[in-house]
């Protein structure tokens, strides 16, 4: 099976494994375990932040992004597209009592224009506008990135307006290898960031939220209210370092494979969205029925956003694995299988 769901399905390789097994290891609730805090500070200077918090999931440091930029009752303004807002199961609502207001933007960008149009009045009537949620690069849009200009800009106004910034980084290091321009030039103009080891970097587990002391040791609070403190965590933080040390600048392979495979794919005879980094979204008509036929030729992806499905290209996927998704591919186009 040629698995490309999702870059989340890759497995540790060989020097990760070792990084894991050899990694000194303390009670990270405690505060002592070693490889946890070497990964946090790694991960803080990498960002240009002055604190970082490992916890296991992009899902959880998003929710604790949330929480600490909040208070209950406040609204938080995001794109319509969101992982947080489409893919969290609820969690603001559910963990942090906010209400959530989605906007809409071209390729999950928002524009200054439209978050001071929604940024409510001071009046006993409404909420207060607290928090803007940005993505980058944009999952729904394709693995898009958000153009750091329009991300200054739209900071800037959210930063005018009295409001915090949270970013979803979960592929933020994709933006920087497609562009060239540093992760922390966006961060810059964050309050608070997750990043992923375990979407391209290729760790099996685990995000950190980067932000400054005082907001980092808020958060720490709520990673244990969220149940999210781990004891000896070193074992898979040490996954995460080796990561975010190795596996950062390759990520330039993967966004190749993406656009050999959008490009395989509109040879066959698809509507492939040019991709910016390694998600790639094919409109096809009844997507549920065509990723059965994908799968029975030996290939996984999901669906995308409504009318497409993604494929994403890893780690763990070769250029013999793209050629054989567009070949199989182009068997279904061919109509050559039964539907
Ligand atoms: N995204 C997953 C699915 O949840 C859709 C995927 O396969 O793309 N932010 C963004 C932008 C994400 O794409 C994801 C994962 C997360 C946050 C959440 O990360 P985890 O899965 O670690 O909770």
């Amino acid at each position: 099976m040629i698995d490309l769901r999702s870059d989340t399905v890759t497995r540790p390789a060989e020097g990760m494994r070792r990084a894991m097994i050899e990694a000194p290891v303390g009670d990270d609730v405690f505060g002592e375990d070693p490889t946890v805090k070497r990964l946090e500070e790694y991960v803080a200077d990498l960002l240009g932040k002055e604190a970082a918090l490992y916890a296991p999931s992009g899902t959880m440091t998003n929710q604790i992004g949330v929480h600490v930029n909040t208070n209950r009752g406040e609204e938080v303004l995001l794109h319509e597209g969101s992982h947080i807002f489409v893919y969290e199961a609820g969690a603001p609502a559910m963990l942090s009592s906010v209400q959530i207001r989605t906007l809409p933007g071209e390729n999950g960008v928002l524009d200054p224009g439209t978050v001071r149009a929604a940024v409510r009045p001071v009046d006993v009537h409404f909420p207060r506008s607290r928090l803007v949620c940005l993505e980058n690069t944009h999952n729904t849009a394709g693995g898009k990135v958000f153009p750091l200009e329009d991300f200054a800009a739209v900071a800037a106004t959210a930063k005018e307006l009295g409001l915090k910034v949270h970013l979803d980084g979960a592929r933020l290091f994709n933006a920087q290898a497609a562009t060239g321009i540093p992760a922390r030039e966006w961060c810059a103009h964050a309050d608070t960031v997750s990043v992923c080891s375990s979407k391209g970097l290729g760790a099996p587990v685990g995000s950190l939220l980067a932000g400054d002391e005082e907001t980092i040791g808020e958060a720490r609070r709520a990673r244990k209210a969220f149940g999210g403190g781990m004891r000896q965590a070193g074992v898979i933080a040490a996954a995460s370092l080796y990561a975010f040390e190795n596996h950062i600048d390759r990520l330039t392979e993967d966004h190749e494979r993406a656009r050999n495979l959008a490009a395989g794919l509109r040879g066959a005879g698809y509507e492939a969205q040019e991709p910016e980094t390694n998600l790639v979204l094919v409109a096809v008509e009844r997507p549920a029925e065509f990723l059965d036929a994908l799968a029975r030729e030996g290939v996984l992806a999901t669906p995308g956003k409504p009318g497409f499905i993604r494929l994403c290209t890893h780690l763990d996927a070769g250029d013999e694995d793209i050629e054989a998704a567009v070949d199989a591919a182009a068997r279904i186009i061919a109509g050559s299988i039964e539907r």
